[in-house]
């Protein structure tokens, strides 16, 4: 598969061209030929929430995502209501129960507001099946046609970690604006003036929690059953008990345009923000979601305007002599990072910008990253101990640490 091939028509769409993306979030050249599982991206985060009504004014308003599509009972969905959110190549789609009977209110009565899907493009669902099916792998849905005027959709499903599934979803014969069942819809949200058009361009990863010893087991899933390989970044035990309380380790598609941090709790001094989040979480389940962005004070000065909270960072990590040497010279003054709290973390490859948020929704669970790469492809390993430090201090003052 060349890498024009994996630009799919929503990223033409988009107007994401491939240098952008390469550079937005790590993009690889790599030869699919003999990839059992051949993965070209995402197709969307799905989320459940309690409120879908609402929580799609939210990506709008504060997340300056655009409204593409809604199914519903005046679509002739009957259970559930479902908001298709766009921004550049990331597509969210938010789910709430209609009907009370609904799986989707059980879902949220068990987990909050959290990812149940992480949906990803494929040029062969067929053939993933087969191989997942082979490898083990629960199949969740059996590949089928979806259809309707705008043409043929083909979908599957298989298990991933708690209660998350990846659908795969094959849209190469398909124009309509989602999936049949939804009707298109556009926003009535006005951005404030002078707010950049789009404050996110792309998904650049998916962080999946995972219980105490389980995190091989689910990295080998992603290895046997998906094809997917290690990147460089881990941490395990020798950091973990120093400082961080959790192991991680990424998995990412021949492309590397999905990538899984998979993390599980280790034996800190108190409570991991890892336990935290399996028990409100109620399981393993999607932890946070980075966001790529090329111009991350842009973004997190809009964010901000509309009420983000973005966890802060204390003036010694700016003042700290050797991390002030390690960050280098990056393309804005350090002071402007200082001011909004934008973490640095600068490996061989290169150099990228993160910031995380709070807790989106009402339990400590699942949050955002905003990404800034510049040829970095890690994720912010350096900034471990500052990061974990903030965390530690929020979940201090929920009385959890
Ligand atoms: O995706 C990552 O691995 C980084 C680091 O609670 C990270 O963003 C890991 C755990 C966490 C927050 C960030
Ligand atoms: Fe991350």
């Amino acid at each position: 598969m060349s890498l024009e091939q994996t630009l799919n028509d929503d990223e033409r769409l988009a107007q994401l061209d491939l240098d952008q993306l390469r550079q937005l979030v790590g993009l690889v050249e790599y030869d699919a030929s003999g990839d059992p599982f051949p993965v070209s991206g995402w197709d969307a985060l799905v989320w459940v929430v309690g409120n879908a009504t609402q929580a799609a004014h939210f990506y709008q308003s504060a997340l300056g995502m655009e409204l593409v599509a809604y199914s519903g009972p005046e679509t002739g969905t009957r259970d559930h209501l479902a908001y298709v959110l766009r921004s550049g190549a990331a597509r969210f789609v938010v789910t709430g129960a209609y009907d009370p009977a609904s799986p989707l209110a059980d879902h949220h009565r068990r987990h909050g507001d959290g990812i149940r899907d992480i949906a990803l493009s494929v040029p062969d669902v067929d053939r993933c099946i087969a191989h997942a099916r082979a490898q083990g792998a629960t199949v969740l849905e059996e590949p089928h046609d979806l259809g309707d005027e705008h043409g043929t959709v083909r979908l599957a499903a298989i298990a991933t970690y708690g209660d998350t599934r990846h659908t795969l979803v094959d849209r190469s014969r398909y124009t309509g604006p989602y999936l049949p069942g939804f009707a298109a819809r556009t926003s009535s949200h006005q951005p404030r003036p002078g707010r950049p058009e789009r404050l996110f361009q792309a998904v650049d990863h998916v962080v999946g929690n995972v219980e105490l010893g389980a995190m091989d087991r689910w990295v080998d899933f992603y290895h046997r059953v998906m094809g997917f390989t290690n990147m460089a970044e881990f941490v395990g035990e020798d950091i973990a008990t120093d400082y961080s309380a959790l192991m991680s380790k990424v998995v990412s598609n021949g492309n590397h345009r999905v990538k899984f941090p998979l993390n599980e709790p280790a034996m800190g001094r108190k409570k991991s923000q890892i336990d935290e989040y399996l028990e409100f979480y109620g399981g393993p389940g999607a932890q946070h979601v980075a966001l790529a962005t090329n111009d991350i004070l842009a973004t997190v000065d809009a964010m901000t305007a509309e009420g983000i909270e973005f966890l802060p960072t204390p003036d010694s990590y700016y003042e700290d002599p050797e991390l002030r040497a390690r960050i280098g010279t990056v393309r804005v003054p350090v002071e402007e990072l200082q001011r909004r709290g934008v973490l640095v973390d600068r490996d061989e490859d290169g150099y990228l910008l993160q910031i995380f948020t709070r807790p989106i929704g009402d339990r400590p669970t699942v949050f955002f990253e905003l990404i800034e790469r510049h040829g970095s492809l890690g994720f912010g390993k350096g900034n471990f101990k500052a990061l974990f430090e903030a965390i530690e201090r929020e979940q201090a003052r929920r009385g959890n640490f």
